[in-house]
Order: C-alpha cells, then sequence, then structure tokens
C-alpha cells in the first residue's frame, strides 16, 4: 500500500488552493456550531407552496450570512451518516453501503481529532439511538467527546412524531448542554422531524400540504417549515445564552428528501414538464450558508458541495492543514477544483453538468452530448467537453475509495 504519495501529489497538484482567502482565521477561536437540516432542498429556499413562503427563518437568515446557492449534497446509501462523514473529513462516502459500518474504524484525520490540537471540544446532538448508523464506534474513533443522544433528552409520546423527539423540544433541551460545555466547543446538532415519510401533528403545522398525486411531497412542505421554525428557535437561544457572538454557525441540508419516485409531482410543483437527468442531478442541491455575528450577507454561486466543509471551516478558524489529504476546498477561496462530483460519479462544472453518460450544457440544461457521441444536430456539436473532467472524478473517486478500502491514513502521519 504505497498509495499515498501518488495521491497527495494529485491532491497538491489539482485539489488545494494556493492562497488564502480573505476570510482566513477570522473565526479563531470561536465556537463552530453545524446544524444539519434533515432532507431539507435547496428548492423549497425562497419558494412559496399554496402562496406560503415555505421556509421564512432561512430565507430571511440567508441574507445576513455566506449563502452558495449552488452547493450540492454528495451523500449515498449512507444518507446522514454519508453527510457527516463528508463534512469531518472532506473523503468521498462509499458508492455502496456506509462507510460508518463498513469502515468505522479505520484511521482518519477528522475534524474532532484535528480540532483538539487547538482546544476545541466536540460533540454531537441527535436525539435518536447512538448506535444508528454504528454512530457511537465512529465518534469515539475519530475524536468526539460526548454524543448527546436519546438518553440525553426527556423524550415522550407529546413531544415526539415520526423518528422521534421533535425538533422544537429537540433544541430546547439542547441548550443547557451546550451552556456548560467547555468552549470553544465543535458542536453538529442533526435534526429529525423531516425525516421521510415526513409525518407532522396537526398542531405542528403551519401551511398546509401541498396537492399532487405523491403523499410523500405533499406532506414534505409543512414539515420543512417546522424545522425552520425550529431552527429560529435554535438561534434566539443561542442569542439570549451569549453563545451567538462567540460562535460561527453553519447551517446545511444533509441530503434530499424528495427521490426520483416523485418526480411527476415534483414536475407539477416546479411547473416543468418533466423531470430530466440534468434537473435531477440539479435537485441535489442542498441549503448551505455560514452565519457569522457581524458580517453581512452575500450569495455566491460558485459550485460547491459537502467535501468543501473540512477545509473551509478550517480556514475561518485559520487553521493551517497542508499535509492532510482532503478533496474539496475552501469555499471562500477563488482558486478551486473546476468540478464538484456526485458519489455516483455525475459532476456538475462551472459550464457543464455531466449524469447518465449525457453531457449538458449547465446555464441553459441543452444536451450537449451522450455517450462518447457529440451531438449533430445542433451548432453546438463537437463540444462533449465533459470526458476531461468525467476522467478527472473518477480518478479522484477511485483515491478517496482507495484511501478508505486500504485503510491508508493507518500507515502515514498527516498531522501537523
Ligand atoms: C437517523 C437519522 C436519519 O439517526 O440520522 O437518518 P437517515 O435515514 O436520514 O440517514
Ligand atoms: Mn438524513
Amino acid at each position: 500500500g504505497t498509495e499515498i504519495p501518488e495521491i497527495r501529489k494529485y491532491v497538491k497538484e489539482s485539489v488545494m488552493s494556493n492562497e488564502e482567502s480573505n476570510l482566513f482565521g477570522i473565526a479563531e477561536n470561536k465556537n463552530v456550531i453545524v446544524v444539519s437540516l434533515e432532507s431539507v432542498q435547496n428548492f423549497v429556499i425562497n419558494n412559496t407552496v399554496n402562496g406560503q413562503e415555505v421556509t421564512p427563518f432561512l430565507n430571511d437568515l440567508i441574507e445576513e450570512s455566506y449563502y452558495f446557492e449552488n452547493f450540492y449534497h454528495q451523500t449515498e446509501q449512507g444518507k446522514t451518516s454519508d453527510h457527516e462523514f463528508l463534512i469531518d473529513n472532506s473523503l468521498y462516502p462509499l458508492p455502496r453501503g456506509a462507510v460508518y459500518f463498513t469502515h468505522g474504524q479505520n484511521e482518519y484525520n477528522a475534524l474532532p481529532d484535528l480540532l483538539k490540537e487547538h482546544n476545541y471540544y466536540s460533540s454531537v446532538f441527535h436525539a435518536n439511538n447512538k448506535s444508528f448508523w454504528n454512530r457511537d464506534i465512529m465518534y469515539e474513533n475519530t475524536g468526539y467527546d460526548h454524543f448527546y443522544g436519546q438518553d440525553s433528552y426527556q423524550i415522550n409520546e407529546q413531544n415526539s412524531v415520526g423518528w422521534g423527539l421533535k425538533d422544537k423540544p429537540f433544541f430546547e433541551q439542547s441548550i443547557k448542554y451546550l451552556q456548560s460545555m467547555p468552549q470553544p466547543f465543535y458542536s453538529r446538532f442533526i435534526t429529525l422531524t423531516n425525516h421521510y415519510p415526513f409525518e407532522l401533528d396537526e398542531e405542528d403545522a403551519s401551511i398546509d400540504k401541498y396537492n399532487s398525486n405523491s403523499k410523500t411531497l405533499n406532506q414534505y412542505f409543512p414539515t420543512v417549515r417546522y424545522t425552520d421554525e425550529a431552527l429560529k428557535l435554535l438561534f434566539n437561544q443561542l442569542k439570549e445564552s451569549g453563545i451567538y457572538e462567540d460562535s460561527v454557525i453553519i447551517v446545511m441540508g444533509d441530503h434530499y428528501g424528495i427521490s426520483e419516485f416523485h418526480n411527476k409531482a415534483m414536475s407539477q410543483y416546479l411547473d416543468k414538464d418533466t423531470i430530466t437527468p440534468y434537473d435531477h442531478v440539479q435537485l441535489q442541491k442542498v441549503p448551505f450558508l455560514v452565519h457569522i455575528p457581524g458580517h453581512e450577507g452575500k450569495t455566491f454561486s460558485k459550485i460547491a458541495g459537502q467535501i468543501d466543509v473540512k477545509p473551509t471551516i478550517l480556514n475561518l478558524l485559520g487553521i493551517k492543514n497542508e499535509k492532510d489529504i482532503v478533496f474539496g476546498t475552501d469555499l471562500f477561496a477563488e482558486d478551486r477544483k473546476e468540478f464538484i462530483a456526485l458519489r455516483n460519479g455525475s459532476f456538475i462544472s462551472k459550464d457543464y453538468i455531466y449524469t447518465k453518460d449525457q453531457c449538458f450544457d449547465r446555464e441553459t440544461g441543452n444536451l450537449l452530448a451522450t455517450g462518447a457521441n457529440e451531438l449533430q444536430t445542433s451548432s453546438e456539436q463537437n463540444e462533449n467537453n465533459c470526458q476531461p473532467i468525467k476522467e478527472k472524478v473518477e480518478t479522484e473517486l477511485s483515491y478517496s475509495d482507495k484511501i478508505v478500502y486500504g485503510d491508508l491514513f493507518r500507515f502515514y502521519d498527516l498531522g501537523n
């Protein structure tokens, strides 16, 4: 297993940014709070259902945050846990299965371990059983100091729905733990109410369901709104407790909530004839924002993804991590890798979207080429420019897989 030098060379040449962004170190020693919004996709942002705003709080928050409007989830079968793996490691989850289960004992260079050297206390808040997704093993292995799971909450019939504790009592009951936590801390909150099949009690529904042939999509909107209201509650609590001022707050969706089985209803909602493979890729966008108290809001259109979160956090904290192997780039850097790879090999670049052997123009959604053949029908012929990026994507995914399958970090000291 002497693949590491080759992979380091690739990362150095093709991934790492050669400059510091102007936000480097801006949040040095601040608390980092990551809020993972279960199944929240970006199409609900600044959108309405039955004439009602779906996410009024997020829409306001975006105005006061660094918001990335072209940010994609990169998860596979490991769902929430794949998302956690991406943000802590900037490695790709696996093409099948959940890396949290299959390679939970590997050696990693995860954020909690890295931040420990800078005196950070790391924890996760999630009102579910600790062994779900093998979290107890993975968290222990990657340096988390504590997991606030099911046992840390008062859970009863009244304050539960669907998968468990509702998001509002979840945040309400979490704040006391945060207040007594050693600072600086790195904490992740994972919500639960907006989980398939999107069940919600009548009293928690502020907006009406959608009306289509998909019960799933119909119910999605009121539960997304409930989670949006819970997030508002968290922000209020952070402000009241004084934690807000000393924190950077990152909010993001973990993965899609509405699968392609609901394409007919989705096309009705989005007012499209059909959901094409191009549209399907665009539906993999999830909300992502970095909220730094005192900073004015700004919206970025650059292509971004969950692979970029770890380098972004480290840069905000002013921590150089040059010896590490990561496949993402600081989101605030200008000099960034040209593509975001989805785990199935589809990718998004500035000019193209590639999926299912088809190359689309990202701006227009026009099909440019299919398979190895350029389309001969339009003036855009001879523009199968997806091919060179496709090869880079395949290389990068295979490097990441080699690290995980071979447990390659076990043999190398990547720390600083
Ligand atoms: C389970 C929660 C939801 O603890 O994270 O898991 P998901 O099904 O979204 O992976
Ligand atoms: Mn999830």
